[in-house]
């Protein structure tokens, strides 16, 4: 009688997996890399792109609107077009606006965070070599509650001012 019981209910999670997979593949196309275990709300990213440096061996700053679960954080980037992505926010000090490496950015209570020039950013360093404006560079951005997330940012001209980010 208990194996029956067992049984049942091990078919109720298979059906409710199945259920979940179903949803997973008519949402699918979004770009969204869906977790392991789905969740209630998945990292979206929008806008994503990357200002190129002016110079070459210069890193690239990358911005995009991020919306995702209020607690959860952003906790590292990478692209395989970059040797290592740091994350950057932007502080004034006497004045003068300085970038300092993160090890995080929580998300908010609004649920929203803005990766802007002149704010936060991400920072790609040992850049691959001939990247051009209009290139698409895939970033996964991975968040503490185990989510990621890959967008493909549109590569834009360096900026002609001497601020890169
Ligand atoms: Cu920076």
């Amino acid at each position: 009688m208990r194996s029956t019981i067992f049984s049942r209910n091990l078919g109720l999670a298979a059906f409710a997996a199945a259920i979940v997979l179903l949803a997973a593949a008519l949402a699918g196309g979004s770009g969204l890399v869906v977790p392991a275990m789905a969740q209630a709300s998945a990292p979206k990213v929008a806008g994503a792109w990357l200002r190129l440096p002016a110079a070459s061996g210069r890193p690239a700053a990358g911005y995009f609107e991020l919306s995702a679960t209020p607690g959860d954080a952003l906790v590292a980037a990478s692209s395989p077009r970059a040797g290592r992505i740091e994350l950057h926010s932007m502080t004034s000090v006497d004045g003068v606006m300085r970038m300092r490496a993160e090890s995080q950015f929580e998300v908010p209570s609004s649920g929203r965070l803005s990766f802007a020039p002149g704010g936060n950013h991400l920072m790609l360093f040992d850049l691959a070599a001939g990247l051009k404006p209009g290139d698409r560079v895939p970033v996964t951005l991975r968040f503490a509650s185990g989510a990621e997330v890959t967008v493909n940012a549109e590569a834009r001209a360096p900026a002609t001012s001497g601020h890169q980010h």
